[in-house]
């Protein structure tokens, strides 16, 4: 199984890497900067937005997984060329090589302003993005639909929470995925038959959970890791914008004026 990896430079792959990395597969790693290839990896230099490079990139893939892009609020002119009009490159790159699966990197911002009243948002929430970067979450689910449905891509859209090391906020103890369970859902998206296109969320096994995971569950991903264990270790910041599911992605202090 050969997996492209864009943003391959970026926090998210990096933990991946290891953790996605099989005797069996090839890990084609994608990023404006440059990334040393380890056992098993081949590097491509190269942006999302270049739609040449990326056609070419996906040649012999089996799928895709799409880290690259912005991972937090810019000006609207660099969010819609990078994460927007890069995402379409890169569906499109895929459709034209044949790639028949594209794992997306959508996220929490996509439906950031639902009120939380702490119940378990559900799977497949209306869009509701908190900045220009959730837009452009909420457009690549619109683009993995629109593959899916016009060209029979299987796409699945990771509506991710927040994914490090280790969760370091209150928030974070509802909204971490630890890198082990992330490798563990992108797995279930790659592996799953024949998933069409599925929007789940990509949480840990949270007490304090925000989101559901059925559908995320009906993919195969089984959760291992829980924010809990380290909740004596979080600096709790009471912050008055976790009213919303985007917490501080709500604040104006993201506004981009104009
Ligand atoms: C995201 O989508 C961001 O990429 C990441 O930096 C975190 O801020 C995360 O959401 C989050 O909501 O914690």
């Amino acid at each position: 199984m050969n997996l492209l990896i864009t943003g391959a430079a970026g926090g998210v792959a990096t933990m991946l890497r290891p953790r996605l990395a099989r005797p069996d597969r090839v890990l084609r790693l994608l990023d404006i900067a440059p990334v040393t290839p380890g056992a098993g990896e081949e590097a491509v230099t190269a942006s999302v937005t270049d739609l040449d490079a990326m056609t070419e990139a996906c040649r012999g893939m089996d799928a895709v997984l799409h880290l690259g892009g912005l991972s937090t609020e810019h000006a609207w002119d660099d969010i819609a060329a990078v994460n927007i009009d890069g995402t379409y490159r890169v569906f499109e790159a895929a459709r034209r090589a044949g790639v028949p699966r594209v794992v997306f990197a959508s996220s929490n911002h996509a439906v950031g302003f639902h009120p939380n009243d702490g119940a378990e948002a559900p799977d497949y929430g209306f869009p509701r993005p908190d900045t220009f970067y959730g837009v452009s979450k909420v457009a690549g689910e619109a683009l993995g639909s629109l593959y899916h449905d016009r060209y029979g891509l299987d796409v699945v859209c990771l509506r991710i929470g927040s994914c490090f090391e280790r969760p370091s906020t209150d928030r974070m103890l509802a909204t971490w995925l630890s890198p082990d369970d992330c490798a563990r859902l992108v797995e279930a998206a790659l592996s799953a038959p024949s998933p069409g296109f599925r929007v789940v969320w990509g949480i840990s096994a949270n007490t304090r959970a925000w989101w559901s995971l059925a559908e995320a569950r009906s993919l195969g991903y089984e959760p291992q890791d829980n924010a809990e264990d380290y909740a004596g270790e979080v600096t709790v910041e009471a912050d008055e914008y976790d009213r919303f599911l985007g917490g501080a992605f709500c604040s104006p202090k993201l506004d981009q004026g104009g």
